[in-house]
């Protein structure tokens, strides 16, 4: 890496500045910015970026790679810009090295998308099976306006409408039991809370005659070593054969978070992964290159806090054509 200084009114101008001189694929980095008067008593800003030492080179006149440009460099660039881990990219990447492949833009483009579409798991909605899911996931991410969502999808399915029922297990939360409340009394659900291990046990036995039963639990910040420990003994009481998790995941969150928010919850088995706040982002990427790394289908998608609208089963065809759409912005 060389550290180049750019001036310009603003630091966002100059970054611009560099933006231009080394094109939008290179990796700059903004190290430092500073404000400074210049002679005329102007304020001017002042940005040093580190630039990828080819992209220096070239910019002097040296070629550094003096066979080709590096087509591939860029496009690896690219879609880690837009979000896909490098983990995913380099094994699919590298061993094109020196191909002619390697030198064709839209060739590799199409390769990699072909490959996120092979991929890309989604869970099919099935209408008419018996259902008991469970969400889980960190705080805030849109756990129980998921939950409303689904409940009123399967409650009013006019195909296949299904008896549903609610089982509360965020007992940390002051108002859990009433926004949940509102929602069942709303749909006219059964709704019970539980706060222990054999009432759980209880609740699923009572509301075994309903085809469907969504439970709710607390948002667990990875912090939080109390709830985290109450959580999992509870989640480990499960009969499990029966019960699917879905971990409920911000599409705004960052690659790393996200991962930080899987592991915390491998205690738990995990069945498909609910993207949240799709509207909220415009790079969806880090999300689907999260379930690309890990396998595990994407089962909905919620697109805002309307309940019931704002909820979609996955549809792998319209997640690539937004990937795609977002690879231009
Ligand atoms: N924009 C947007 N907001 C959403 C979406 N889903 C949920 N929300 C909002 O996110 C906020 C939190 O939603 P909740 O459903 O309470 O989240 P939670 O995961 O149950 O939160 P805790 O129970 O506190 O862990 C609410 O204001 C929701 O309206 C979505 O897809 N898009
Ligand atoms: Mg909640």
């Amino acid at each position: 890496m060389v550290e180049e200084t750019f001036t310009a009114p603003t630091p966002r101008d100059a970054f611009e500045l560099a933006r231009e001189k080394y094109g939008v694929f290179s990796a700059l980095k903004l190290l430092r910015a500073t404000q400074v008067q210049d002679e005329a008593g102007h304020l001017r800003a002042h940005i040093v970026v580190s630039v990828p030492q080819e992209d220096y080179l070239a910019s002097i006149g040296v070629d550094a790679a003096p066979s080709q440009p590096d087509v591939l460099g860029a496009i690896h660039r690219m879609m880690r810009d837009k979000g896909l881990p490098a983990s995913w990219l380099d094994p699919l990447l590298d061993p094109l090295r020196g191909d002619s492949m390697a030198e064709d833009k839209s060739r590799l483009l199409s390769y990699l998308l072909e490959e996120m579409d092979a991929h890309l798991r989604v869970q099919p909605e099935e209408a008419q099976t018996r259902k008991r899911l469970m969400l889980i996931g960190p705080t805030g991410v849109g756990k129980t306006t998921t939950l409303a969502k689904l409940a009123a999808r399967y409650t009013l399915d006019p195909l296949h409408p299904r008896s549903v029922a609610l089982i509360n297990l965020d007992t940390f939360r002051v108002g859990a039991y009433e926004q949940m409340e509102h929602y069942a009394a709303t749909l006219g659900l059964t709704h019970r809370k539980v706060d222990t291990i054999e009432g759980f046990g209880t609740a699923l036995e009572e509301l075994d005659d309903h085809e469907v039963v969504l439970i709710d639990t607390a948002g667990i910040s990875p912090y939080d070593i109390g709830r985290l420990v109450q959580t999992v003994e509870l989640l480990k009481s499960l009969p499990e054969r029966e019960i699917e998790t879905a971990l409920v995941i911000s599409a705004t969150a960052k690659y790393d978070d996200i991962e930080a928010i899987y592991d915390h919850f491998s205690f738990v088995e995990i069945h498909s992964v609910i993207l949240t706040k799709f509207d909220e982002t415009r790079r969806i990427g880090e999300a689907l290159g999260f379930v690309l790394e890990k396998g595990v289908p994407i089962s909905y998608v919620s697109t805002g806090q309307e309940v019931p609208d704002d909820l979609e089963p996955a549809d792998k065809e319209q997640l690539m054509i937004r990937f795609v759409e977002e690879l231009h912005v």
